[in-house]
């Protein structure tokens, strides 16, 4: 008889909040195509969407409830993913404003940054001489003077709002090696149910550089910190998406993709569409004996509510 193949919960990020519409004209903003791809990405293998909104027409990033509620029922009613919404939003907005929309719809998911910090964009900026849109270059630009505000009083808040209040589980975002211990404070403190799901994010400016030796000492560090508490997943920004995620799966981890986090398939060649990316990490997966796990199995390994009590 084969040996049942170890499960691995593929997130695909669908739009974010990094790129713009000029850098691929893959990347969904209007809502019928954010819908899509998403729907697109379950069916390709992803366990996972987590999902910001966009503006309808501009594509500029929007934490509006209604630009959410323009896609989320569509992708709910076409697939049984995971929706985890992302509190993270726009940069220059605060975190109340950023839990609107989960308040909203109760999702069973959403993200929690754990740190402040440096979340800068603006090197982008010197790619691109012409722009689809108006918003885009100063919108990267003026990244280099934003702080991307997470503080504890913040992230208490978010706990208590979105965790205690309407039993969300959190995606984790740790950008370097301080937000481990930032969640371990907040674990101890009451603040979450375990296990921790968390997001090791490697390759932002303002966070931890995308290399192999880096996602190794997260990982030692968080073992140490939460022994069996916790369950991980690993983001690689850009060039480094495919790689660190085919290395977190060797190392026991699940993984991340989407065009929030890289416009590429390969070293140079932009993506066609968030499933492009999902269906080669699957295939990578399955190539080291791994399985991508369904909504189901994802459930289960992060101790989820369910899509029953979400409010979309
Ligand atoms: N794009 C990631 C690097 C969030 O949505 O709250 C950050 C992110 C944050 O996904
Ligand atoms: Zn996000």
């Amino acid at each position: 008889m084969s040996k049942s193949r170890r499960k691995v919960i593929i997130t695909c990020a669908i739009t974010g909040a990094i790129h713009t519409p000029t850098m691929s004209d893959a990347l969904p903003y209007a809502p019928e195509d954010i819908a899509r791809q998403a729907i697109d990405a379950a069916e390709a293998g992803a366990a996972i969407l987590h999902l910001h909104a966009r503006h309808p027409t501009t594509g500029a990033v929007s934490i509006d409830p209604d630009h959410f509620m323009a896609f989320l029922p569509n992708i709910k009613r076409s697939t049984d993913a995971v929706i985890n919404l992302s509190t993270g939003g726009s940069l220059t907005n605060t975190v109340a404003e950023r839990i609107a929309p989960a308040k909203r719809v109760s999702p069973e998911m959403t993200s929690l940054n754990m740190g402040s910090m440096n979340f800068a964009m603006h090197p982008l900026a010197d790619k691109y001489k012409v722009w689809k849109f108006d918003w885009e270059e100063a919108y990267l630009r003026n990244s280099d003077t934003y702080i991307f505000r997470n503080t504890f009083r913040d992230i208490a808040m978010v706990a208590k709002e979105l965790g205690e209040g309407e039993g969300v589980k959190f995606e984790h975002e740790c950008y370097d090696v301080g937000h481990l211990y930032n969640l371990k404070f907040c674990l101890d403190s009451g603040m979450f149910k375990t296990p921790v799901f968390i997001q090791f994010v490697l390759g932002i400016l303002g966070g931890i550089g995308a290399d192999l030796d880096n996602l190794v000492f997260m990982k030692r560090t968080a073992d140490r910190l939460f022994g069996d508490a916790y369950r991980w997943s690993v983001l690689g920004a850009g060039a480094a998406q495919m790689d660190l995620a085919v290395a977190a799966a060797m190392m026991g981890g699940n993984v991340r993709v989407g065009l929030e986090d890289s416009l590429l398939i390969s070293r140079g060649q932009l993506a066609a569409s968030n499933a492009q990316q999902v269906a080669k990490i699957r295939q990578m997966l399955r190539d080291h004996g791994l399985e991508a796990a369904s909504p189901a199995e994802a459930r289960e390994m992060l101790s989820l509510k369910g899509a029953e009590l979400t409010r979309f």
